[in-house]
C-alpha cells in the first residue's frame, strides 16, 4: 500500500510523544543525527520558555528499522518527555482565549481544561517534526530538498531573495536565533520579543517553507480531496497557532491581474532531465502548484502564526466552575515560537510532498520507486518534439 499516514498520540507532560508512520517503503536509509538535529532545532530559537531547557528531544525508533534501513513496515517513533508529570500536574479552570482549553473542556464535559490543554500543546509538533524529517531521507533520493524559514515576526518583515539556493537560505538562516535569511530583520525581530516579553505578551509571524526539485505531476486534478494545494493547507492550517496559510502569491493574487499573476511558459532544452522537465517559468507566483499538482517550480507555502495564547498579564475570562470573571491562567510557556513554527512548517510540508511522491511512484521499496521515477522522465521525454 503506498497510502503514507503519520499519527501521533502523547501528551505534552505524558510519558512520552509517539509517532505512527504507516506506508513508508523499505530500504530507505535513517539519517537519525540529522533527524535528531532537526529536533534539537525546533526547541530553539529565540522566545522559546523555561520548557526547552529541560527536554532534550530525541528519536527513538520503536519499529519498522533495522540496521539504520527502513523494512517496510510500519514505523514507531518515541520522544521522551522529561517534564513528565502529567498526573501531577494543577488542574486549569480560568481558559485562555486564544488556547484549546475553553473548547476542549466544554467538549469533553469538565471544569478542568487540563486534558484538553495537554493534547493541544504544540509538544506535539515534535512527533511531526520526526516523521516529516524521515520523509526527507526520503524526498533526499529524489534530489527534492525542503528549507523552512522565518520570513516576519510582529510587524518586522524580513526580506529573502526567490531565487536564493537552499544552502545560502541555510547558511543565512542558522546564522541567527531568529531562522530568517534576513540578518538585518532577525536583530529588530528579536528587539520585538525582548520588548513583548518585558510587557508579559506575546508576539507571532510568518513562517514559509520552500521545496525546491519536485518534479511536475505530483498531486492532482481529478478529484478534491487529492490535491496537492488543499493537502498542503490542511496540513498547515493544523499546525498549533496556524492562522493563515497561502501558497504563492496567497491573497495578492486576488488583487492583481491575472497577466500580473500567472507566470508564462518557454521551453528550455538544457532543462529537459530536471524537475520541469524544460517547461521553464521566470516567475513563480503559483508557488509552483497548478490544478493541485506540482508544476515543476519551487513549492511555496507561507504560514501565520498568531501570537502565543497564555499572556504573563492575562486575559479577561470566566471561571469554569463559578462561572464568575476571572484573568485567564498563566502556565509557564514561550513569548515567540516563531522559529519552531518555521521548523514545523518545513517538515509537515516535506511529509504531505512525500506522501505524493508515494501515491505517484508507489511500490514497497526505495528501488521500485526510483525505477518507476525513472520511467516517468522517460516517458515525458519522449512527448512533443523530443519523441
Ligand atoms: C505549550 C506550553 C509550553 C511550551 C509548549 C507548548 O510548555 P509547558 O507548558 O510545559 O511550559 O513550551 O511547547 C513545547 C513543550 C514544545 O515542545 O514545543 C502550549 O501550551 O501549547
Amino acid at each position: 500500500m503506498s497510502t503514507l499516514t503519520l499519527r501521533t498520540a502523547g501528551e505534552s507532560h505524558g510519558p512520552a510523544l509517539t509517532v505512527l508512520i504507516e506506508g513508508f517503503p523499505a530500504d530507505v536509509t535513517i539519517d537519525l543525527d540529522w533527524i535528531n538535529s532537526e529536533l534539537r532545532r525546533r526547541q530553539g530559537g529565540y522566545g522559546r520558555g523555561g520548557r526547552m531547557r529541560i527536554e532534550r528531544d530525541e528519536a527513538v525508533f520503536l519499529a519498522g528499522v533495522r540496521l539504520g534501513r527502513t523494512t517496510g513496515a510500519p514505523i514507531v517513533i518515541q520522544i521522551v518527555n522529561r517534564d513528565s508529570r502529567l498526573d501531577t500536574a494543577p488542574p486549569l479552570e480560568n481558559p485562555r482565549p486564544g488556547h484549546a482549553d475553553l473548547a476542549g473542556a466544554i467538549k469533553w464535559l469538565t471544569t478542568d481544561c487540563r486534558n484538553a490543554l495537554e493534547r493541544a500543546s504544540a509538544r506535539e509538533t515534535a512527533g511531526r517534526v520526526a516523521g516529516g524529517a524521515l520523509a526527507a531521507c526520503l524526498l533526499r533520493e529524489f534530489g527534492i530538498e525542503v528549507i523552512g524559514f522565518v520570513s516576519a515576526v510582529g510587524a518586522v518583515q524580513g526580506v529573502i531573495a526567490e531565487t536564493a539556493t537552499t544552502a545560502e537560505l541555510t547558511a543565512a538562516r542558522d546564522a541567527n536565533e531568529m531562522y530568517t535569511p534576513d540578518a538585518a530583520a532577525a536583530e529588530q525581530m528579536i528587539a520585538h520579543v525582548r520588548k513583548a516579553k518585558k510587557a508579559g505578551d506575546t508576539v507571532g509571524g510568518v513562517v514559509e517553507a520552500r521545496a525546491l526539485g519536485v518534479p511536475i505531476g505530483l498531486g492532482s486534478c481529478a478529484s478534491w480531496e487529492q490535491k496537492l494545494d488543499g493537502r498542503l493547507m490542511r496540513a498547515v492550517g493544523s499546525v498549533q497557532a496556524i492562522k493563515g496559510v497561502e501558497i504563492g502569491l496567497g491573497f495578492e493574487a486576488a488583487r492583481r491581474p491575472g497577466s500580473a499573476v500567472h507566470d508564462a511558459i518557454r521551453f528550455d532544452a538544457a532543462q529537459r532531465g530536471g524537475p520541469s522537465f524544460g517547461f521553464v517559468r521566470d516567475t513563480n507566483r503559483a508557488g509552483g502548484l497548478e490544478g493541485g499538482m506540482t508544476n515543476g517550480m519551487p513549492v511555496v507555502v507561507r504560514a501565520a502564526m498568531k501570537p502565543i495564547a497564555t499572556l504573563v498579564q492575562g486575559m479577561d475570562s470566566v471561571n469554569l466552575t463559578t462561572l464568575a470573571p476571572q484573568r485567564s491562567d498563566y502556565e509557564r510557556s514561550d513569548v515567540c515560537a516563531v522559529p519552531a513554527a518555521s521548523v514545523v512548517v518545513q517538515h509537515v510540508v516535506g511529509f504531505e510532498i512525500c506522501a505524493a511522491l508515494r501515491e505517484k511512484f508507489g511500490g514497497d521499496t526505495l528501488g521500485e520507486m526510483l525505477a518507476a521515477r525513472d520511467h516517468y522522465f522517460a516517458a515525458v521525454q519522449r512527448l512533443g518534439g523530443g519523441g
